[in-house]
């Protein structure tokens, strides 16, 4: 069996998790860091010498670095559509997995943090406009994309929809003012129907 280290809040856990229940993987995940902790003992930092969650045990092999585990995971348990056949989306896969986290991920986390985080007296606001402004512009390019396809390659969920998938709960769902993005939102309320988005990525935010 699977087994993923990290709590089950974490955006990058929740990518793991979603994904491995889509490709109807047996996983058992373990609470580690945050108030939960453990992911400064010997043990953990052997594995995974960051300290940071997640961390994916398949036997004796040990993965870290969520997006990483992901195509791992499509690549060696999945089946197209989740695994692109064609190197031309698998390339196009890749784009779209490392814009989140080049890109998207670094004002997303400041918004995160300064919202749900951080109690409203203590808020940075410059800080939440530049990161509200950062991630607009991003999502923007997202949903430019999405108003020509049904998904990020296409017609079918891929691998690509996952790490943006578990970040667009979180830019849906944090009381700011946000501008309208039809397609965007469009995508995002299919991914909400799923049963399996629902129970791994659609967490209250904590
Ligand atoms: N690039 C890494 C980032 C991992 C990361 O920053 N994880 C956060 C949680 S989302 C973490 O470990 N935080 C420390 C903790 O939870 O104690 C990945 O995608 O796996």
């Amino acid at each position: 069996m699977l087994k993923v280290l990290g709590r089950a809040n974490s955006v990058n856990v929740q990518k793991v998790m979603w994904c491995s229940a889509e490709l109807g993987l047996d996983v058992e995940r373990v609470d580690i860091g945050g108030a939960f902790g453990g992911n400064d003992t010997d043990d953990y930092l052997a594995q995974n010498p960051n300290g940071r969650i997640p961390t994916l045990l398949d036997g004796d092999f040990v993965l870290w670095e969520s997006n990483a585990i992901v195509r791992y995971l499509c690549e060696k348990y999945g089946t197209s559509p989740w695994f692109p056949v064609t190197l031309e989306n698998r390339g196009h896969a890749s784009q779209w997995m490392d814009w989140y986290i080049a890109e998207l991920h670094p004002p997303m986390t400041t918004l995160f943090w300064q919202l749900i985080r951080t109690s409203p007296d203590k808020r940075d606001p410059a800080a939440v406009n530049k990161a509200i402004e950062s991630c607009s512009r991003l999502w923007t390019v997202l949903d430019t994309h999405l108003a020509k396809h049904n998904y990020l390659l296409g017609d079918d969920l891929s691998m690509a929809d996952i790490p943006v998938g578990c970040s667009a709960y979180r830019w849906h769902s944090m009381d700011f003012p946000r501008p309208e993005l039809p397609a965007l939102k469009a995508w995002w309320t299919r991914l909400s129907d799923r049963p399996l988005y629902k129970t791994h990525v659609m967490l209250p935010l904590t």
